[in-house]
């Protein structure tokens, strides 16, 4: 090999390549702007990246969600939407496929993954009562604090160690679930609010040995529990990898294994289900049905259509079905780890282990010079934007919000730029360019300064939070 001094990514790991389980039909140009064009598009912005228009973008790694690729059979699955207001076929074709991959057995359509947070927040929780949850998401905790509910982060310690190196890092602590159990009664928990994998964390997976114990635990004292699937085929492929005894089953059989521990779901389609657009909640109790089907009529849209064109069921049907085959799942959380091994290898501080769907870098390592009040990720994603026109998301001190009581910044310990990687969108080529810009940005870490809050919303200021550099 070494009289070849040029080598392929697999070669250089001394392995065979992998590569995309499809070929591209359609393309859409992309386009960078100079970085005059840059430094004003970021000021005008207010150096929040979700405040950016997506044309002064390059490479968008602002979320996976609704950012994916449709494939071929989902555009001539969105021709066959049966638009009517009613009873819709795509409704049943959606019914369907949830009900076979992930095995619940009434389902309401939601406009996206909100919408359902909503309606499941309203109808299981009482005002006063306790949520635990494995580490918040913003939109999630934000619909159970509305519903009068109390979030509690019961996740395993190492979840907040970017440098843990523990497989499964979405756990639940069962320690602190139990205590917090027995100290505020089975009486006040609502529900137990189950994420695979853990967005915040870093993409981190649940084990099905802790869902099996989490469901021991709360089935002992009569307590729901409750999944956000929103990125639960990704959480399947890691246990397949991970986990004793699934290397030979297909995520399709560990996804329903695990979604069987369960009482109900919800999910935001538009991530692991290769959709734009879309959402659902999925609950085995029929009384609980009865009371969400009612609700949804009020918040999103007739219970057969949830705020969705019959169409957009369609391409969710044909996507779910899609999203469990295995080497789809593989290479899209492959590819991610190619990112995240590459900026590893260049000593560039991200969260270990690389999670499914995004590197987040750690931004408390990379600027350490900054304060947490200087906004050292909100910094970092504004430079990235600024070398070549890459967009991250802020998840630190920003997205935490402030606590309802105090009135204070929430103060998390991760402080993380995320790179989120949408699915059959972009190519290793990209990914490539994107390490070389991180890179970058690393190379003139010590020259970076903080910025400043200057306007911030009442809700999920993170959208709309604007700064200046002081
Ligand atoms: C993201 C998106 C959405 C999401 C999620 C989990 C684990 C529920 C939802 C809500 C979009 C987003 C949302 C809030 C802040 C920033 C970005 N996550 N549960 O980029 O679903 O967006 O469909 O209402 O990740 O991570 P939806």
């Amino acid at each position: 090999m070494s009289e070849h001094p040029l080598q392929t990514m697999g070669q250089q790991s001394g392995r065979r390549s992998w590569a995309e389980p499809w070929k591209i039909k359609m393309v859409e140009p992309l386009r960078m702007i100079d970085r005059a064009g840059r430094e004003r598009a970021l000021a005008e912005a207010g150096f929040n990246t979700f405040l950016l228009k997506s044309d002064d973008v390059y490479i968008d790694l602002l979320t996976d969600s609704g950012t994916s690729a449709m494939s071929d059979r989902q555009w001539a699955g969105m021709m066959t939407g049966d638009e009517a207001y009613a009873g819709s076929r795509n409704y049943y074709n959606l019914e369907a496929a949830i009900r076979k991959h992930y095995g619940y057995r009434y389902v309401v359509p939601t406009h996206q993954g909100r919408g359902a947070e909503h309606l499941i927040s309203q109808v299981a929780i009482r005002r006063g009562q306790y949520v635990p949850g494995n580490m918040y998401f913003t939109t999630t905790r934000l619909h159970q604090e509305l519903a009068g509910g109390i979030f509690v982060d019961v996740i395993v310690d190492e979840a907040h160690d970017p440098q843990s190196q523990a497989p499964f890092k979405g756990n639940i602590d069962l320690g602190k679930l139990e205590a917090l159990i027995e100290r505020e009664g089975a009486a006040n928990i609502a529900y137990v609010s189950l994420a695979g994998t853990v967005n915040m964390a870093g993409g981190q997976p649940v084990s099905m040995a802790n869902v099996k114990a989490v469901r021991a635990l709360t089935a002992q004292h009569g307590i729901r529990l409750y999944l956000d699937a929103t990125r639960m085929v990704e959480n399947a492929f890691f246990i397949q990898q991970q986990e004793d005894g699934y290397l030979d089953q297909p995520i399709a059989a560990i996804l329903r294994e695990f979604c069987d521990q369960t009482d109900g779901a919800w999910m935001s389609a538009k991530k692991d289900s290769l959709v734009n657009i879309g959402g659902w909640l999925a609950i085995n109790d029929a009384g609980l049905f009865e009371e969400l089907r009612n609700l949804v009529v009020v918040y999103e849209g007739l219970h057969t259509y949830g705020g969705l064109a019959g169409r957009d069921m369609e391409a969710m049907a044909i996507g779910i079905a899609e999203s469990v085959q295995d080497d789809h799942v593989r290479s899209r959380v492959e590819q991610v780890r190619y990112l995240g091994e590459l900026l590893s290898e260049w000593q560039i501080p991200i969260v270990r282990p690389i999670g499914g769907h995004a590197i987040f870098l750690d931004a408390r390592r990379f600027y350490p010079q900054l304060s947490q009040d200087q906004f050292p990720a909100q910094t970092l994603a504004a430079e990235l934007y600024l070398d070549c026109g890459i967009r991250s998301m802020e998840r630190g001190i920003v997205s935490a919000g402030r606590d309802p009581k105090t009135g204070d910044h929430h103060r998390p310990k991760l402080e993380l730029t995320r790179l989120t990687i949408p699915r059959r969108v972009y190519t290793q080529a990209h990914m490539d360019v994107v390490a070389e810009s991180v890179l970058a940005a690393y190379q003139n870490r010590d020259r970076t300064r903080g910025l400043k809050l200057v306007y911030e919303p009442k809700y999920l200021r993170f959208f709309q939070a604007r700064f200046e550099r002081p």
